[in-house]
């Protein structure tokens, strides 16, 4: 199987993407995905937000409500290695950077090196919110001490609404690691999207009790939502809160984004009911329809016994990224369920990853044995250190090889990620009868399909048909 396009320093290549005309309108992120320096290029800015227009902003009272985009992005630093008074991200390693005690380990060895590639903990993080910095994070340098960073909240943006106004907010968790449960205080919230495809119909989240410290909606990294607030009755200052959370490996703390000033006089905007359907993924998948059940596992072990140089390996079903084998086939339109879960081997601790797949989205079914609303089509899913979150998908259109990974930056750059191959028509019994079988076995089939990837040349490795979250 062939490697990866890389673009090298210096280099130029020019993408171009055709937007089907049936491609849900909504918001998508987008950013490099070099295998082990994903992280270093968007954690220093090398990602945004793309939104698609279409039938969702046609909706009347939505049409008619201001838009306002939360895009949340973080970045890390590290002190420099030759000048004291910079603070910077060099790829010069790939590993683990202690949250404690503020060195670099490699193969167990702790070392002089300072910056680097990490597993998601910087010395110095700012969380920023459209490009201007809303919380700082530190780590304790004291070995032995607390490992979980030292945050402080910094002066937010603070958007105005008249009383009874309906805004549409358009969040996207751009965070390289961290997982967000968001809230807005003192009122309801009605989801219309996640992850640029609108739901069918609106979803009122209603406003939290003070004391209630459950999610209104949750975003881990690389997931968006559109969600509409019509402001208050009561003027006065309404925050935009990330809830705390302790579902990944050190404990996350609240953090304000922003905040609603409702002020003025009164507007009363309507809400929408129905929403129209995003074509592209209806009907949905029937359980009849489903060709194939797969088990997907995040898994991994601390301290490493395959990426000694790491510190701790980052895995999918228990391998290690790489690039020129195809752990998984399957058939362009077959519809596949997959489960997905968290394994039991960290010694480190358990903790949750975001799954993420390219090329099609899926829906998510249920989350720890919870129905979800039909058509949460997402392609970002939060799967938690305990339980199993379903989802199924149709791989639609296009044919040839792509990825599947935590969307924990680090985790994914270190090889918690896999790829997989859609096979077209005249190939798909090929791939029925030898899905399990060795990646040598079906060389032949992966040669006829690179060959049926778009913009491939003979100079180039081929190109996938997509490669940004969307
Ligand atoms: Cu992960």
């Amino acid at each position: 199987m062939a490697p990866q396009i890389v673009i090298k320093p210096g280099d130029q290549k020019e993408y171009v993407f055709e937007i089907p005309k049936d491609h849900s309108p909504g918001l998508n992120f987008y950013h490099p995905h070099k295998h082990g320096a994903t992280t270093v290029q968007v954690i220093t800015g090398m990602a945004g937000a793309i939104i698609v227009r279409g039938a969702i902003d046609e909706v009347p009272e939505i049409k008619a409500a201001r838009e306002i985009p939360l895009v949340v992005q973080d970045v890390g630093l590290f002190p420099s290695e030759t000048d004291p008074n910079l603070w910077t991200y060099e790829p010069v390693q790939n590993a683990m950077w202690q949250t404690f005690g503020g060195y670099v380990t490699i193969k167990g060895e702790r070392t002089k090196l300072r910056g680097g590639f990490t597993t998601g903990d910087y010395q110095l993080r700012y969380f920023l919110l459209n490009g201007q910095a809303f919380y700082r994070e530190t780590h304790n340098d004291k070995p032995g001490e607390a490992q979980d960073p030292v945050g402080a909240q910094l002066p937010v943006q603070r958007f105005q609404m008249a009383p009874g106004e309906v805004v549409r907010f358009r969040m996207l968790n751009g965070a390289s690691d961290n997982m967000m449960p968001i809230i807005v205080d003192g009122h309801d919230v009605h989801q219309i999207a996640m992850d640029g495809v609108n739901f069918p119909a609106v979803r009122t989240i209603p406003a939290r009790p003070s004391g209630d410290m459950s999610a209104q909606i949750l975003l881990a990294s690389a997931n968006r939502s559109d969600f509409l607030v019509k402001a208050s009755s009561t003027p006065g200052i309404y925050r935009i809160r990330q809830l705390a959370q302790n579902q990944q490996f050190l404990v996350s703390a609240e953090k304000i984004i922003a905040e609603i000033e409702v002020t003025g006089p009164p507007k009363d905007m309507a809400l929408p009911g129905k929403l129209p359907i995003p074509e592209r993924l209806y009907p949905l998948i029937q359980p009849s329809e489903i060709r194939r059940i797969r088990v997907i596992q995040f898994t991994g072990t601390t301290p490493a016994l395959i990426n000694t140089t790491v510190g701790g390996d980052y895995l999918i079903n228990n391998a290690i990224y790489a690039e020129e084998e195809v752990p998984i086939v399957v058939n362009l339109n077959d519809a596949e369920e997959w489960h997905l879960s968290v394994g039991m081997s960290h010694a480190g601790g358990i903790e949750g990853h975001p799954f993420h797949i390219h090329v099609n989205p899926f829906e998510v079914i249920s989350i720890n044995g919870v129905a979800q609303p039909p058509g949460t089509i997402q392609d970002t899913v939060w799967v938690p250190p305990e339980g199993v979150v379903v989802v199924r998908m149709r791989f639609k259109e296009w044919t040839g090889k792509s990825v599947f990974h935590c969307h924990i930056l680090p985790h994914e750059d270190v090889g918690m990620m896999q790829n997989f191959l859609i096979l077209g028509p005249e190939k798909a019994g090929h791939a029925a009868s030898h899905a399990s079988s060795s990646t040598a076995q079906f060389t032949t089939s992966i040669h006829s399909v690179e060959s049926m990837t778009p913009n491939t040349s003979t100079t180039q490795p081929p190109v996938w048909p997509i490669c940004t979250s969307r």
